[in-house]
């Protein structure tokens, strides 16, 4: 009972299951031709081989073939030390004879490259069918070597043909090209600027690009059976600049004229933007017939419109400019309402009511604009975000003006 569980007999159990386990399988003997297709009127090579074949000394097959799609025109590169083709075109077969001399040859011995010229129409078939006659080792008992054998295809096929394209779109960071089904093709092969990007069995490809940049799109039909690609077409497309979009953010919706009394109007074009690059230029025209320049633009308003009854809102022009070439613009215009010093309310007048709005809205402050509180902007006659008796003093030495 001991001896069973033995360690050292459990091991060489082990090891010989392990021996019998990866002990290949006798090989059989196969005498085969490769599948091969062609275009039209090409010549091509199939290797004709006996696989597995120990010490063999003769061998003698026929292969039978359609001759209406097929001619036999060579058979050469044996590895028998001699080999010798029989080749009738007419009926349609070739019988191959080959000696080695000595010990025979062993393993998988070639015995000819044959030469295949197809005389038939694209999409003809015929398979290559091999009849041993013959084949036996290389000593005086001519033993016959069991054999089978493994016939083929010989196909015709037009060559592949690259697709058309049928469209490109862009966008800031993209290209999607579409293109006709490609004939005679398993897939199409995708180069971007000569550099193999994929195989494609759809009709489309979509790329991602640096904006504004040039690309150029190879596409090459591949046929798997005939193993060749097409001819290529090309096209190149520039990624067009994008335009920016210009817009505007008021600090003060109600401005001043401030060229005695200070006020000055900001103008802030930071919440202007561009798809696919930044802007490089601001600028400004200010409706009064000055101009500046800048992302954030400040302006000392030294005249107002009034039609006799109201004031009329100046007209500002904001032009942003981007960073590619060629420059694209944009162009916004935006209303900035503008009165005379001191008239916090808008009607040409500066009095008692003025002084009540900065006395209402006394002590008011803003961070980054009124917003909302329309009252405080209108009471922020200097613009300082702060409604105090800096804007009461305007309204004292402006009293009495009227707009005209
Ligand atoms: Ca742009
Ligand atoms: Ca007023
Ligand atoms: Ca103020």
């Amino acid at each position: 009972m001991g001896k069973i569980f033995n360690p050292a007999f459990i091991a060489m159990l082990l090891s010989l299951l392990l021996v019998v386990s990866i002990t290949p399988a006798a090989a059989a003997t196969t005498i085969t031709i490769g599948n091969i297709f062609v275009e039209p009127g090409e010549t091509s090579v199939a290797p004709v081989m006996i696989e597995d074949v120990t010490h063999v000394g003769t061998v003698d097959i026929t292969i039978f073939y359609d001759p209406s799609i097929i001619h036999v025109t060579g058979a050469v590169n044996s590895e028998f030390d001699f080999m010798y083709p029989v080749i009738n075109n007419s009926a349609g077969f070739v019988r191959i004879g080959g000696i080695a001399y000595g010990e025979g040859v062993s393993g998988d011995i070639k015995l000819a490259d044959l030469m295949l010229e197809a005389v038939g129409d694209a999409d003809e078939t015929s398979t290559l069918s091999i009849t041993i006659n013959e084949l036996k080792v290389a000593d005086a008992t001519e033993t016959t070597i069991p054999s089978g054998v493994q016939n083929s295809n010989f196909g015709i096929l037009n060559p592949p043909q690259p697709p058309v394209i049928l469209s490109v779109t862009t966008g800031c960071h993209w290209i999607k090209w579409t293109w006709t089904a490609c004939s005679n093709s398993d897939f199409v092969e995708v180069r971007i600027n000569g550099i193999w990007i994929g195989n494609c069995t759809g009709q489309y490809y979509n790329y991602n690009v640096s904006p504004h940049s040039t690309q150029t799109i190879s596409l090459y039909g591949y046929n798997s059976s005939l193993n060749r690609y097409s001819t290529h077409i090309n096209q190149t497309i520039t990624i067009p600049n994008f335009p920016p979009v210009a817009d505007v953010r008021f600090v003060h919706w109600y401005n001043n004229v401030g060229s005695i009394y200070n006020c000055r109007t900001i103008f802030d074009a930071s919440v202007s933007s561009d798809p696919d690059g930044s802007i490089a230029y601001y600028q400004w025209s200010f409706g009064d017939g000055n101009s500046g320049i800048g992302e954030l633009a400040e302006h000392i308003y030294g005249s107002y419109d009034w039609n006799g009854t109201g004031y009329e809102p100046l007209t500002v022009t904001l032009t942003v400019t981007d960073d590619l070439d060629p420059l694209v613009n944009d162009i916004i215009t935006v209303p900035v309402n503008v009165y005379v010093a001191g008239d916090a309310n808008g009607d040409g007048r500066v009095n008692i009511l003025d002084a009540t709005i900065v006395g209402l809205e006394w002590g008011d402050t803003c961070i980054s604009g009124w917003g909302e509180n329309v009252n405080g902007d209108r009471a922020d006659l200097n613009n300082d975000c702060k409604v105090n008796i800096l804007d009461a003093v305007i309204i004292g030495a402006c009293w009495g003006h009227v707009a005209s």
